[in-house]
């Protein structure tokens, strides 16, 4: 299973400055709206804590890299182009911008927190981040109200009758992966009748802005930290309590590049997340000053931020699980690698989905799973933990 993380915000935020310093991709970044037009799709990494330490192992990743104890996992992120109010009709460029983002699991929602760019993401001054952070939350909620309209005029003109209205909605909305069970749940949260005609219009947003917010996740990086406009803006929106519903990931997409470059320069060595790093080749003084300020900031806001932006999109907000497949002699498979892979599975996984996960024939041959830390076995219907090292036991 791969997840796609998408970034999303108005033109001119850092959003392919992000994408190119989170993947190493070379895609155009400009201070102009609209850079980017084409969605480019790279590959990114998240940390998980590598479990052979523990067993006195080594690894041998097949897929992503592990660095002193820290495993890189691939993950999809996906650089949109730019979004302004009023997408869901059509402007900027629109739909298809929102299209694209339907392939999106969760959002990475970039602002420029140094108000520097105004809404349509030309120069500007003391524009409030605030503004951008509330028109995106509006600009989706509009953009599912408008699909859930469509399903509620399907449901109307086909069923006339009292029925399954979950069932259609989610017919309808089904870009969203969404259930019946799903919506149902939701229409029932919000105290409403499974009976549309009863919904007047703030409950038909109320419900779009909740299914939204369960099918798209998001964490907001506040980018450009590294300015001073923007850390008076963290201090003053992330204490402000209207935007307690959100998570904010103070973020220099600047820095993370700037330190991806050098150390393919080799004169840094940098590990991506980290809070620090060393200065191993010759600099000149002007990048010398340049990686001190970077190092100031990696040291007060603990990393960069892109990591960290990833990880809790991943980890926190979507609640993926990741998971290492084991072995009982020792943690060695068949061709002699050792806890080759990481799978990332969704929140609630149990052993049994996992070894779905691995190969349908495992599923399929399920007999039970070990628990390959402390070598006791565990169901079925056991859900896993993060870090959970399994070995599945089949019949074939
Ligand atoms: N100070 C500072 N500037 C940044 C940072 N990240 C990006 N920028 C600048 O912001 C401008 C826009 O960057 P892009 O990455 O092209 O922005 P975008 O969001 O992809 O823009 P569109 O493709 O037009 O939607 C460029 O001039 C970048 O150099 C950052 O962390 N700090
Ligand atoms: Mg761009």
């Amino acid at each position: 299973m791969s997840y796609r993380i998408g970034l999303v915000g108005k033109p001119s935020v850092g959003k392919s400055t992000f994408f190119n310093a989170a993947t190493m991709n070379d895609v155009p970044e400009g201070a102009y709206p609209f850079t980017t037009i084409d969605p480019a799709v790279g590959e990114a990494y998240v940390r998980v804590d590598c479990a052979a330490p523990e067993f006195g192992e080594t690894c041998t990743p097949s897929t992503g890299y592990c660095d002193d104890g820290t495993r890189f996992v691939p993950t999809k992120l996906v650089d949109v182009a730019g979004l302004i109010p009023g997408a869901h009709e059509g402007k900027g460029l629109g739909n298809q911008f929102l299209t694209d983002l339907n392939e999106a699991d969760v959002l990475v929602h970039v602002v420029d927190f140094s108000g520097q760019t105004d809404m349509e993401g030309e120069p500007t001054e003391d524009h409030d981040p605030r503004e951008d952070v509330d028109f995106l939350e509006d600009e989706l909620d509009q953009w599912y109200l408008d699909i859930l309209e469509k399903g509620i005029e399907r449901y109307e003109s086909q069923h006339m009758v009292e029925g399954d209205v979950e069932v259609e909605l989610a017919e309808q909305m089904s870009a969203f992966r969404t259930s019946d069970e799903e919506i149902k749940q939701v229409i029932l949260s919000l105290d409403l009748e499974l009976d549309p005609d009863t919904w007047d219009a703030d409950d038909r947003l109320a419900l779009a802005r909740e299914i939204r917010k369960r099918t798209k996740p998001m964490v907001v990086a506040a980018n450009k930290m590294d300015t001073p406009e923007a850390q008076a803006n963290w201090e003053s929106i992330t204490s402000d309590p209207d935007y307690d519903h959100l998570s904010f990931v103070p973020v220099s997409a600047h820095a993370e590049k700037a330190l991806k470059q050098a150390s393919e320069q080799g004169v840094v060595d940098y590990r991506p997340g980290d809070d620090d790093f060393d200065i191993t080749g010759d600099v000149g003084d002007e990048q010398a000053a340049g990686l001190e300020s970077i190092r100031e900031f990696v040291g007060e806001f603990g990393g960069t931020g892109v990591q960290q932006a990833l990880e809790a999109a991943l980890f926190d907000e979507l609640g993926v699980v990741p998971v290492f497949p084991g072995s009982a002699n020792g943690l060695g498979t068949t061709d002699g690698r050792v806890l080759p892979d990481v799978f990332l599975l969704p929140e609630g996984a149990t052993a049994e989905e996992f070894a779905f996960h691995v190969h349908s024939d495992v599923g399929d041959g399920f007999l039970h799973a070990k628990d390959c830390r402390v070598n006791r076995q565990i169901s079925a219907d056991h859900e896993l933990d993060a870090r959970d090292v399994v070995e599945i036991i089949t019949t074939n």
